[in-house]
């Protein structure tokens, strides 16, 4: 054990036997013990954390109340890659010591590669999983981020590090999760759940696909269930863009200058104006999403007008854009897009061209999409010198090619490892297995049309009155959060009360954040569930969700 274990140990015994909790000692006692040489590396630590504010990167700023727990970290499954390094499935243990007797595992995001800590805020309201009670886990899928622009792809080099990242991490993490929890509380959990947003939203999916009988119930926030396509298409946008943006210094296109602010704004205004009111109030939202037609190319500048209008190429650039990529057959590479006012804030902007003036630029979709796609999802790995020349020059077609194609000693193809597509999910629904979808609708990345286009498949095959799914669509909403929405949901305890009390959600009661961006902090909507949608009662207070119904 460390010493800084030790250290840890003393002070919160010491904090036990003044405060003459005898269980809170017995507790951290317990949890200490768990760590001994003969686990590593299975368990590299175990320390008991005293109740207080826990700060991380990415947690809201000031940290968040956490209560007492354990928190064990390890490794599983090590191998050394046909690259030579050494490879293991990284893992974090948070266990509460008021437990509630169930497990929660918390999907992660991007390429993984990183070890968050497993608190559980995504999607569960103002109060975290962890201070809910549950038993946490997270993962870093099997490989630790290198440095360099590159270094966090070059894990997809090696066959076996690519499957334990796709999917292989879910049964060996959930099984170590639960001989620990058995280990320290006497009982295996009540109920096991998956939440994630984003890769953790697709991970979440593939457990209900792959793993059908190992969990209770997902939530599968903005799922990245068809990242490959996503990723390309996202790609073929950069082009799209970049055709249209102005050379920077380097002589390449200003990627982040392709679209002003001014221009967005533009956009997003006449989205409103067309689409705002379809759900019975002008309010900044747009929840009949249905109802929303809206054409770009009708706001290009007719002759000698120079504002309230956009450049006839931006127009066309922008048509193109939210129509979807298509392959030279005309197959739609990934998906449309839906046309939604939250489009012009940074959540956006900063997926689809970034910042002007960077060179190269700093387009999520130029610096986390083209290293997957190349060392990751194409068999056999693709090199990339330049992110930037890479993306500008990627062909879609042979791209997709070598996506779907298998490769000696690659013999799955990275589509295969990544997608989570299937919609037999016959076993996971007879198990009694819930999930809750989420999308925001101005998501950047991954289009809520093709999440809508997943769960209307599933009702194909299983009827929409089937009762084991719920797509909430969030207007306005970015990636997973931000931007001007009520993106404040508790999405895991609906789901716990569907699987344990058998109580199938409604709506959801959503909150706006009082942050940048957002006009009307405080408001509250609900979220219904898909195809219905929150229509003002046509009374009352604008900002309340009990004013408006699900129709
Ligand atoms: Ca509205």
């Amino acid at each position: 054990m460390p010493t800084t274990s030790k250290t840890i140990a003393v002070v919160v015994l010491g904090i036990a036997v003044t405060t003459g909790c005898a269980s809170a000692q017995t507790f951290a006692e317990k949890c200490h013990a768990m760590a001994s040489a003969a686990n590593a590396p299975a368990i590299t630590q175990a320390n008991f954390v005293a109740a207080g504010l826990l700060s991380f990167p990415g947690l809201p700023p000031g940290g968040i109340d956490a209560p007492a727990h354990c928190l064990i970290q390890g490794a599983l499954a090590p191998h050394v890659g046909i690259d030579g390094k050494n490879y293991a499935i990284g893992y974090e243990l948070r266990l509460p010591i008021n437990w509630n007797g169930k497990f929660v595992f918390q999907g992660g995001g991007g390429s993984d590669g990183v070890l968050r800590p497993a608190i559980g805020v995504q999607a569960t309201g103002d109060v975290s999983a962890l201070a809910k009670g549950y038993a946490i886990a997270s993962t870093d899928a099997g490989h630790r981020d290198e440095p360099g622009p590159i270094g966090p792809y070059l894990f997809g080099l090696d066959p076996q590090a690519r499957n334990d990242k796709g999917y292989n991490h879910i049964p060996v993490v959930t099984a170590k999760a639960e001989e620990l929890i058995q280990a320290l509380y006497g009982n295996v959990p009540s109920r096991k759940y998956f939440v994630g947003c984003s890769n953790g939203g697709r991970q979440g999916m593939a457990a209900t696909q792959r793993y059908p009988l190992l969990f209770d119930g997902v939530v599968a926030g903005a799922p990245a269930y068809r990242v490959p396509r996503a990723a390309i298409e996202a790609m073929a946008e950069v082009q799209v863009f970049a055709s249209i943006a102005p050379k920077g210094p380097d002589g390449k296109p200003d990627l982040g200058a392709a679209l002003s602010r001014d221009d967005l704004k533009l956009l997003s205004d006449k989205i409103a104006e067309n689409c705002d009111a379809a759900d019975g109030l002008a309010d900044g939202l747009v929840n009949n999403v249905r109802a929303c037609k809206f054409d770009p190319l009708a706001l290009q500048c007719s002759a000698g007008q120079a504002e309230g209008c956009l450049a006839l190429e931006k127009a066309k650039a922008i048509d193109r854009v939210f129509k979807g990529a298509r392959l030279p057959n005309g197959e739609l590479l990934y998906s449309d897009w839906p046309w939604d006012p939250g489009i012009a804030s940074p959540g956006w902007t900063a997926w689809k061209i970034g910042s002007p003036g960077k060179m190269p630029p700093d387009a999520r979709d130029v610096t986390l999409v083209p290293g997957s796609v190349a060392y990751y999802f194409s068999s056999p790995p693709q090199k990339v010198i330049d992110l930037y020349d890479y993306t500008l020059s990627y062909d879609i077609d042979s791209g997709l090619k070598a996506v779907e194609a298998v490769s000696p000693p690659y013999l799955e193809s990275g589509g295969s490892i990544e997608a989570a597509d299937s919609t037999n999910v016959d076993a996971f629904r007879a198990h009694g297995g819930k999930i809750i979808f989420y999308h925001g609708m101005a998501d950047p990345i991954f289009s809520a049309n093709d999440t809508m286009a997943y769960v209307d498949a599933l009702a194909k095959r299983y009827g929409r009155s089937s009762d084991f799914t719920r797509l909430y669509l969030v207007p306005g909403m970015n990636h997973c959060a931000g931007g001007p929405a009520t993106d404040q949901f508790d999405a895991l305890s609906a789901l716990d009360d569907w699987v344990d009390k058998g109580q199938a959600p409604a709506s959801l009661v959503a909150k706006a954040r009082n942050i940048p961006g957002v006009p009307w902090p405080g408001r509250s909507r609900p979220l219904c569930p898909y195809p219905s949608y929150a229509s003002y009662a046509g009374s009352g207070n604008i900002e309340d969700a009990a004013r408006f119904s699900c129709k």
